[in-house]
């Protein structure tokens, strides 16, 4: 006989402004006459962002550089696990901004809009798109708080499936890159180790134009860009903190952005 012994508890405490909430897992008993699945709880904490809005503790590095992320972070940022981990630093995301600066420009993984927000200041139309509508609601939100929610298009969808859909000068490409783990490997390989491959990315902004910014992890194994446009300029994109630099990804720019770039 096969049963299934199903409880759930959610135990949620405060502590010092970080709340500790009860996950389940699920753990398969020993005993060899029947499967029984156990759930077993395992302590989370979280760190509350806003009301209502947590992040899991194991994120507390991304957590200790939010105003790097966002210097109005305390104005009401509203931003979630992956958002925390993938949003670009406002000073490279700025600076991104200012090379891209054209009349149209698209953000196809837009996340919680820490590049959308850079471009709205630079680019006359920015179009940001994303799979995940909580992120779209988290992104006008952070618009809105630096004050360009009016110029930047949200729309929730799926970039390869709009993309015959849409017309722009530039391309940004800032794609889930499988989380954290990303650095756990030498040479990262961009056409396995994503969500989706940098190649599809890449053919499918192309469909749109030639002007493509792509920002990947600073361990991208290099002759994989060059594998996908012999034109391509590379940047490192850089940190201050103090007199210490620190790498913290890199931006392959092709097209006329490539051209334009010294
Ligand atoms: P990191 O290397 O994971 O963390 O991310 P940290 O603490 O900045 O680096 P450390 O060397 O000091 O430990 C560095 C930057 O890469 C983040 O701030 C994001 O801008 C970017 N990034 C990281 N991840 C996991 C992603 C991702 O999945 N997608 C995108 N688009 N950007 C990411
Ligand atoms: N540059 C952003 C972070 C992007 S993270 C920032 O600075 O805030 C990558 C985002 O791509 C995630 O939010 C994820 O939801 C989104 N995404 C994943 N697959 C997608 C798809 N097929 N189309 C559009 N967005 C997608």
């Amino acid at each position: 006989m096969v049963c299934r012994c199903f409880f759930l508890t959610y135990a949620f405490n405060r502590i010092r402004g970080i709340y500790i909430s009860i996950t389940n897992g699920f753990k398969k008993s020993n005993k060899s006459d029947s499967l029984v699945d156990v759930i077993v709880e395992q302590p989370q904490e979280r760190i509350e962002i806003q009301q209502n809005i947590y992040i899991d503790i194991s994120l507390k590095k991304y957590w200790n550089q939010r105003y790097r992320y966002f210097s109005k972070f305390d104005e009401g940022i509203k931003i979630d696990n992956e958002g925390i981990f993938s949003v670009t630093p406002e000073c490279i995301a700025k600076h991104i901004a200012n090379i891209c600066a054209c009349d149209t420009i698209i953000d196809p993984f837009c996340g919680v809009g820490g590049n959308a927000i850079q471009f709205a200041f630079t680019c006359k139309k920015v179009i940001a798109i994303d799979i995940n509508p909580l992120k779209i609601e988290y992104a006008k939100n952070n618009a809105r708080i630096y004050g360009v929610e009016d110029r930047i298009t949200f729309i929730v969808g799926d970039f390869f499936k709009l993309a015959p859909t849409l017309k722009a000068d530039v391309v940004f490409l800032s794609p889930p890159w499988g989380g954290p783990n990303y650095i756990k490997v030498e040479h990262y390989d961009i056409n396995n180790m994503m969500l989706y491959s940098a190649t599809d990315i890449w053919n499918t902004a192309r469909t749109v134009t030639e002007n493509i910014a792509f920002y990947l992890p600073k361990n991208t194994n290099i002759l994989q860009l060059k594998e996908l446009c012999e034109h391509v300029n590379i940047e490192y994109n850089y940190i201050k903190n103090g007199r210490r630099k620190k790498i913290k990804a890199i931006t392959a720019y092709f097209g006329e952005l490539a051209f334009d770039y010294s």
